[in-house]
């Protein structure tokens, strides 16, 4: 088990669909104790259940909205966890209006300062508070999309945070290294979970992700997993500042031979 000894905090579970669910998953499977933040009461149920199902209590309350929020969460998990060794943002959020639409005439300012306030400076507030309680060969972990650096329909706003995200994966990297904390992200494939769900022709895409990929499928949650378990783990120990892409190799595909042939 390459994640035995090692404490990591995971942030962004929702429910058993999340990419952090998948996560939690391999690396319990590896032997690492985790804990959970919650964005509110109302999915506590949801966290808490799953926490104890692979055998971890330590559940806390964080919105990554707000400072104080950080802070006191960073002063609760303290008194259980003088110090560990990983952390997981798997967090994003845009205003659903932004996400539907031609960009340019659904863009505004408010939703551009939101979702990169959420999606990108979250990872920084995070790694600000984690870097005191954060031991040596330490490693953090966020998720990323294809949109960070092609543009796709609907995307719109999303695709300049994630963009947003990838730079402070390379920034954050550059900033930590000296203290021996690697800093990577996972650009994952298209899966249907609750930040989906509200996306309309979700399952068109997931379609047309298949038919392109050179796997000829879409990607799970539990292979995103094990590849922040590895991520995570001492075995990544010579990665730092790298997106890792988790899509059946899409991003590397151009045209299928189904696609040119249909037309
Ligand atoms: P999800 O809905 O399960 O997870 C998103 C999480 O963000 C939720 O747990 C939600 O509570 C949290 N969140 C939103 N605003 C927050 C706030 N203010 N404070 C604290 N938490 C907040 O969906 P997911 O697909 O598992 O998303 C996880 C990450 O993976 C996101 O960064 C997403 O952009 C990324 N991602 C998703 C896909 C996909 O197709 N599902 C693909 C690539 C990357
Ligand atoms: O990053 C994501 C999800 C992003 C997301 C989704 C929502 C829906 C509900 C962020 N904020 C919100 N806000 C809401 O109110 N993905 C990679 C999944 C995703 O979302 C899309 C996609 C893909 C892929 C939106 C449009 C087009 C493609």
């Amino acid at each position: 088990m390459f994640l035995e000894n090692k404490k990591i905090l995971i942030a962004g579970l929702a429910n058993k669909h999340s990419i952090a669910a998948g996560i939690a998953r391999s690396m319990t499977e590896q032997g690492a104790k985790l804990a959970f933040t919650y964005q509110s009461e109302r999915l506590k149920r949801n966290v808490e259940k799953i926490a104890h199902e692979l055998g971890h209590d330590v559940l806390i309350e964080c919105d990554v909205s707000k400072d104080e929020s950080i802070h006191s969460m960073y002063q609760e998990l303290s008194k259980t966890w003088e110090n560990f060794d990983g952390l997981v943002h798997s967090i994003g959020f845009a205003p659903a209006n932004e996400l539907d639409g031609n960009f340019v005439d659904v863009a505004t300012r408010e939703g551009f300062q939101i979702a990169h306030d959420i999606s990108s400076f979250s990872f920084t507030a995070l790694a600000k508070g984690a870097k005191p309680l954060l031991n040596k060969n330490s490693s953090l972990l966020t998720l990323t999309y294809l949109g960070a650096v092609q543009s796709l329909p609907n995307y719109n706003v999303m695709g300049l945070a994630k963009a947003s995200l990838e730079a402070n994966v390379r920034f954050m990297a550059s900033s930590l290294g000296k203290d021996e904390i690697r800093v990577n992200g996972i650009s994952a494939g298209p899966i249907k979970t609750l930040a989906a769900s509200g996306v309309k022709n979700f399952r068109k895409m997931l379609t047309s992700y298949a038919k392109r990929a050179p796997l000829g499928r879409t990607v799970t949650t539990d292979e995103v997993g094990n590849v922040a378990a590895f991520l995570c783990s001492d075995l990544a120990s010579g990665i730092t500042g790298e997106i890792t892409y988790v899509d059946g190799g899409f991003s590397t595909s151009a045209l299928s031979i189904d696609e040119y042939l249909e037309s």
